[in-house]
C-alpha cells in the first residue's frame, strides 16, 4: 500500500505494437483518477520507436509514418508498411541486433533463468538508449513524480522496463519504483533472487488496483483514461491482406476489459489458478456501454481519430454480458465497431451472433486448440468439434469474421491426431467458417492444471531452478 498523497507516473516501456496504445497504464490511470489520485501516464514505447525510425530513415520516413497513421486503402498501407519494415530490418542488421518492431530482445527474454543475463542486456548500450533517456527525462521533469510505476506486459518490454528503472534510480534516487503487468504476473511470482530489488522497490502482481487503495470495492469494469496519450503518434503496420490478422497491428482501438477473469476457467493448459483467469467477476452491460458512449461522444472525439472502435482484450468475453451490451448499444443507437476473444461456446446461437453483428461486432478470435474431440475432452475445453462448428456457422451467417487459435504437440497427441486436426482446420477454412488461424506449440506453464497433475497427461515435468523468471516448464513424455 502507498499513502494517498503520492504523485504517480505510469510508464509503458519499449517496445510494443505501434498501432494503438497498450491498455495497462490507461486502466490504472482511469481507476486512480476516479479515486482522486494525482496520476499521469506516458507511452515511451511509441515515442522511442518513432525516434529510432526517424533517426535511421531518410526524408520519406516521416511522411510514411504519417501516412500509416491516417486512413488509407489497405493495399497502399501494405506497401508503405513494407518500406518501414525494411528499415526496421536494416536497423536490426546494422545497428542493434535486438531491435524488433514491436519487441526488444524478445528471443533472449522469453526464458530468463538467470537475472545476470538480463542485467547484461540492460547495461548494453543499444538503439533505444538515447531516445528512451530523452523522453524519460522529459516526463520525469514535467511530472516530478514520487512514484514511478512501469508496466511489463511481454518479454519484449523487459529490457526497456529495467533500463527505465536503472535511469530513474540513478538520476532520481528518492523516487519509488514499481513493476507490474502480464510478464510479472506470470513469470515472476516465484522470484527469490534479490538482485531485481536493486532496480525496483516492489513487484506488483495481478490487477494492481489494490496496490494503491485498500479497498474491496474495486469495480468489475474499469474505464480506461487516455489522458497523457497522443493518438496521433500511433501508426499501422499492415503485413497481410487478411482482415482479421491485420486487426492486431492496424487500427486505433480503445482496448477494454469486458469482465474480470474467465467465466469458464477450467482448461487444463491455462493459468487458471492465477486471479487474472480464475477470479471471475461480471460487470453490468450498462457500465461498458457508458464507457463506449463517452469515447464515441462528439465532445470527446479527437477530430482525426473518432474513438468508436473497441478491442475487448478479455481471455473469453462472456456471452451473457455480450448479449446485454449489444442490446444496450442498439437501444442507444450507438455507431461503434468492436471485436474480441471468446470461447466457441454453444451459447453463441444464431440469434446472438446476429444481434452481435447488428451491434457492431466485426470479428471474434477463439481457441479450437487441438481440433480433436479426445484432446478437447482431456484438456477440459468444454466444447466438441460438432458444437464448435455449429457456433462457427452462426458467426458465418452473421458475417462476423473468425480467427482460430490452434495448438500442436499437446501431451498424448499422436501424429495421426495432429494430421487429422490440420485437415479439419483446412476444411473449415474452405467452408468459410474461419477466416484465419494460428498454430502454436503447446507450452506447459507452471500455473496450469497440467503442471499440477502431469501424470494424468503422460508427462514428467522438469522443475525449474530459476531464481528469477519461472513460467514455461520443460517436460518429457513418460511413454
Ligand atoms: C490481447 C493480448 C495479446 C494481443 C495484443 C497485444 C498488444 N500489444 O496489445 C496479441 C495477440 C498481439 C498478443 C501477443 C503476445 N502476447 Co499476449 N496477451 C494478450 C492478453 C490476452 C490481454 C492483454 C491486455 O490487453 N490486458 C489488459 C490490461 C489492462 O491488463 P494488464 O496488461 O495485465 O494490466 C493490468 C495489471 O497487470 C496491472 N498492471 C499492469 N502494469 C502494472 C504496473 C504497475 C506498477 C502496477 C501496480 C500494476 C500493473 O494493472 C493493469 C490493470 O488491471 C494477455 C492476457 C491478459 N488477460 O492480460 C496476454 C499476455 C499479456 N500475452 C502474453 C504473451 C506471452 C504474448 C506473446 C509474447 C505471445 C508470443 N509468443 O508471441 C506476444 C507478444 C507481443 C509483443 N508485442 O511483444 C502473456 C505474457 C506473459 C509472459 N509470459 O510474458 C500473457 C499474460 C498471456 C499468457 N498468460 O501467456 N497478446
Ligand atoms: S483457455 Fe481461455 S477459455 Fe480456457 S480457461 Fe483459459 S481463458 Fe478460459
Amino acid at each position: 500500500m502507498v499513502t494517498r498523497t503520492p504523485r504517480i507516473l505510469l510508464l509503458t516501456p519499449p517496445l510494443l505494437q505501434t498501432n494503438t496504445p497498450y491498455p495497462a497504464t490507461m486502466h490504472l490511470t482511469g481507476f486512480l483518477e476516479s479515486r482522486g489520485f494525482d496520476v499521469h501516464q506516458r507511452d515511451l514505447s511509441i515515442k522511442v520507436v518513432r525516434d529510432i525510425l526517424f533517426e535511421y530513415g531518410d526524408e520519406t520516413t516521416e511522411e510514411l509514418i504519417e501516412f500509416l497513421g491516417g486512413p488509407a486503402p489497405l493495399e497502399a498501407k501494405r506497401e508503405a508498411s513494407e518500406l518501414i519494415d525494411e528499415l526496421a530490418i536494416w536497423i536490426r542488421d546494422n545497428v542493434d541486433e535486438e531491435f524488433g518492431f514491436s519487441r526488444y530482445a524478445e528471443a533472449k527474454c522469453r526464458v530468463v533463468d538467470d537475472f545476470g543475463k538480463l542485467v547484461k542486456l540492460v547495461n548494453r548500450r543499444g538503439v533505444m538508449d538515447k531516445p528512451l533517456q530523452r523522453h524519460l527525462k522529459a516526463a520525469m521533469d514535467e511530472v516530478k513524480p514520487t512514484v514511478v510505476g512501469i508496466t511489463c506486459p511481454f518479454p519484449g518490454t523487459l529490457v526497456g522496463a529495467f533500463k527505465i528503472a536503472k535511469y530513474v534510480r540513478k538520476h532520481y534516487p528518492k523516487v519509488k519504483l514499481l513493476l507490474g503487468g502480464g510478464y510479472v504476473n506470470t513469470e515472476l511470482r516465484e522470484m527469490t533472487d534479490k538482485r531485481p530489488y536493486r532496480y525496483f522497490d516492489e513487484f506488483q502482481f495481478d490487477e494492481g488496483y489494490g496496490h494503491f487503495i485498500n479497498s474491496t470495492s474495486i469495480p468489475a469494469f474499469v474505464k480506461p483514461s487516455y489522458r497523457g496519450i497522443d493518438w496521433n503518434e500511433y501508426f499501422d503496420v499492415v503485413e497481410t491482406d487478411n482482415f482479421v490478422t491485420n486487426l492486431w497491428n492496424s487500427g486505433k482501438w480503445v482496448k477494454l476489459v469486458m469482465a474480470r477473469g474467465c467465466y469458464w476457467h477450467k482448461c487444463a493448459f491455462c493459468d487458471v489458478v492465477l486471479p487474472y483467469i480464475g477470479c471471475f467477476r461480471m460487470p453490468k452491460a450498462k457500465e461498458i456501454v457508458d464507457a463506449m458512449e463517452s469515447y464515441a461522444h462528439p465532445l470527446t472525439l479527437s477530430p482525426s481519430h473518432p474513438l468508436t472502435s473497441f478491442h475487448f482484450v478479455d481471455e473469453a468475453m462472456p456471452p451473457k454480458v455480450i448479449k446485454g451490451m449489444c442490446e444496450e448499444i442498439l437501444r442507444r443507437k450507438l455507431k461503434v465497431e468492436w471485436w474480441g476473444n471468446i470461447r466457441f461456446d454453444a451459447a453463441f446461437t444464431p440469434a446472438l451472433t446476429k444481434l452481435m453483428a447488428k451491434a457492431g461486432c466485426i470479428a471474434v478470435t477463439g481457441g479450437l486448440e487441438c481440433a480433436n474431440d479426445r484432446l478437447l475432452k482431456l484438456m477440459n475445453k468444454g466444447i466438441t468439434l460438432a458444437s464448435a462448428e455449429k457456433v462457427l456457422k452462426a458467426f458465418k451467417a452473421a458475417k462476423i469474421f473468425v480467427h482460430a487459435y490452434l495448438m500442436y504437440d499437446f501431451p498424448t497427441e499422436t501424429k495421426t491426431e495432429q494430421k487429422g486436426a490440420e485437415k479439419y482446420v483446412k476444411d473449415l477454412a474452405k467452408k468459410g467458417l474461419i477466416q484465419s488461424c494460428f498454430w502454436h506449440r503447446f507450452a506447459l506453464t507452471i500455473h496450469s492444471p497440467i503442471a499440477k497433475d502431469p501424470a494424468k497427461y503422460g508427462i514428467i515435468v522438469r522443475q525449474s531452478k530459476s531464481k528469477f523468471a519461472r513460467n514455461e516448464l520443460e517436460y518429457e513424455r513418460s511413454c
